[in-house]
C-alpha cells in the first residue's frame, strides 16, 4: 500500500502514527506528496489533492484521516484504536468531536501563517487563535474523562495531534496555563509512534 503525507499535515501524522503503533511500516509506503502547487503531479493520484490518501494493495484509494486510520487499524482483524460501541459511543463521539473540532481550527491557523505574510489575514489569525485558547481550556477540563486514559484510542490520537501542533504555530502556547493537559500530552508525545511523526516547526 502506498500512503502519501507531508510531514507538517497532522492530518496524515495520525495515519503515519497508526501505521507504526500497528507495525505496519513494511507493508506501506509512505509517501511524501507535493500539495498546494499548481499543476502537482499529485493530483493525478488524488484531485482533492488533500493527504492522508491511501492507495490500498487492491489499488483502490481511500480519503480522510478517520476512515485511512480504521482501515489501517483493521486490517489485521484485531483493531486496537476503535472507540467503545453501545451506549458508551456517544460519551467518545462526542470527545472525538471536540478534539477534531480542535485540530481542524488549528490546521486553518497553521495554514494561514505559512502563506506569504503579504496574504496573511490577521481576521483569520485572531479568530483561530481565540478557539485554540478556548478549546485548549475546555480539553483541561474534559482530559480526566477516563477515555481520555488507558489505551491509546482515536480521540487521544486526534487531541496530541492538535496539541502537537504548537511546533508549526509559535503562537499557539498552550502549555503555561494548562498543567493536566501538559501531564497528558508530554508521555503520548514520547512514544516512538509520535516522536517518528512529530511535525517540523514552522
Ligand atoms: N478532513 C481531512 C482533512 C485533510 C486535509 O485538510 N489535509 C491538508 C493538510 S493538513 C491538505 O492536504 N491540504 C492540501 C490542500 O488543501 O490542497 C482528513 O481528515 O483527512
Amino acid at each position: 500500500m502506498k500512503l502519501y503525507v507531508t510531514p507538517g499535515s497532522p492530518y496524515a501524522r495520525m495515519a503515519r502514527i497508526v501505521v507504526f503503533e500497528k507495525g505496519l511500516e513494511r507493508r506501506v509506503e509512505i509517501i511524501a506528496a507535493q500539495t498546494r502547487r499548481a499543476n502537482s503531479p499529485y493530483y493525478g493520484i488524488n484531485p482533492s489533492g488533500r493527504v492522508p490518501f491511501l492507495i490500498r494493495d487492491d489499488g483502490v484509494g481511500l480519503e480522510e484521516s478517520a476512515v485511512i486510520c480504521a482501515y489501517l487499524d483493521h486490517l489485521d482483524g484485531n483493531p486496537a484504536f476503535d472507540l467503545p460501541a453501545g451506549e458508551e459511543q456517544w460519551e467518545a463521539r462526542r470527545l472525538e468531536g471536540l478534539a477534531r473540532s480542535m485540530l481542524d481550527g488549528l490546521a486553518v491557523w497553521s495554514r494561514e501563517i505559512l502563506r506569504p505574510v503579504s496574504e496573511h489575514s490577521p481576521t483569520v489569525v485572531q479568530h483561530e487563535a481565540d478557539r485554540g485558547r478556548r478549546m485548549a481550556d475546555v480539553w483541561e477540563t474534559e482530559i480526566d474523562h477516563p477515555l481520555m486514559h488507558g489505551a491509546l484510542n482515536m480521540v487521544q490520537i486526534t487531541l496530541a495531534c492538535a496539541l502537537g501542533l504548537d511546533a508549526r504555530i509559535p503562537e499557539f502556547r498552550w502549555r503555561p496555563e494548562h498543567p493536566k493537559l501538559r501531564v497528558w500530552f508530554d508521555p503520548i508525545a514520547a512514544r516512538p509512534s509520535f516522536a517518528a511523526t512529530a511535525p517540523p516547526s514552522a
